[in-house]
């Protein structure tokens, strides 16, 4: 299959666009990846996905399929001579879905929520919270004590739910929660780090630091072009605290909440970026 042939066009902090990305990469499908610019859409992208005109969208000889959990099915139906991406049986695939439509609807939505509210959204953490736990006991039973998900090879429910860890772990970082850990969620602590160390992966996954790099810029840049991430308007969020600052930033921010305005400011940014770093 000539590279040509296949097209994504995506952006590198959008969960969503890292779902295809791992697919092809699983199924050894060469692309090329047709990078949007944060902020704006290209003729091609609202040619292609007239109807939400949002990424990814996946350009198979020229024709478009949208939505990032269709397309894994596309590619799973396509390139069918490398690892299958859904379960072969068919009431495994069913659950496989099931729980693909339980991460639609728990992970992204409340990752915005926490990310727009600058933190702030007690309910949303607690969902996701709740979410994870629930997902802990589905690896449970669908990895059937394998590795992943999808057995002893990453599939559909890996890549739907894997696809959001780094926004996770980033918000995680910066606004001081722990919704999936070691102690109440092992099995999904193991599963994350197998995941994120995998061949199909590891180049794609968007790294943590540069998450919270891309949300800081996003809220400080003075031309605002960044503020927009996956359609949302970017929270101006606080970087994760030397603990030293903690009580003396704590208080600097609970008063300029007061006055209307919720961040660090620049200069304490990049100190605090330098501590991430
Ligand atoms: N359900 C869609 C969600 C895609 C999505 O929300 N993409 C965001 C980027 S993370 C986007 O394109 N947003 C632009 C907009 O909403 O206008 C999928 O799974 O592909």
């Amino acid at each position: 299959m000539a590279a040509s042939d296949v097209k994504l066009v995506g952006a590198w902090v959008s969960p969503f666009v890292t779902r295809p990305r791992i697919a092809l990469n699983l199924k050894a499908v060469e692309y090329e990846f047709l990078e949007e610019v944060i902020g704006t859409k290209s003729e091609l992208l609202l040619k292609s996905n007239p109807v939400y005109k949002k990424i990814p969208v996946l350009l198979h000889r020229d024709r478009p399929i949208c939505e990032s959990l269709i397309i894994l099915e596309y590619i799973d139906d396509t390139w069918t001579s490398g690892p299958s991406i859904l379960p072969s049986d068919p009431y495994d695939r069913a659950i496989a879905r099931f729980w693909g439509c339980y991460i639609e609807d728990k992970i992204f939505p409340n990752l915005g929520r926490i990310a727009t509210s600058w933190g702030r959204d007690v309910e949303a953490i607690e969902q996701i919270k709740t979410a994870i736990e629930m997902l802990e006991k589905a690896f449970k039973d669908c990895s059937k004590g394998n590795d992943f998900f999808n057995g002893d090879q990453i599939g559909y429910l890996d890549i739907a739910l894997g696809c959001h860890l780094g926004w996770l772990r980033a918000l995680e970082t910066m606004h001081g929660f722990k919704a999936m850990d070691e102690e109440k969620t092992p099995g999904l602590a193991g599963w994350a780090e197998r995941f994120l160390a995998h061949e199909a992966v590891k180049d794609v996954d968007p790294k943590v630091g540069r998450l919270i790099e891309f949300a800081h810029e996003g809220f400080s840049s003075p031309s605002r072009t960044n503020r927009r991430a996956c359609g949302r308007r970017f929270p101006s969020s606080s970087l994760p605290l030397r603990p030293s600052m903690q009580n003396r930033e704590g208080e600097r921010r609970r008063r300029a909440i007061g006055r209307g305005r919720g961040g660090p400011s620049r200069e304490e940014d990049e100190q605090n970026r330098r501590e991430v770093d």
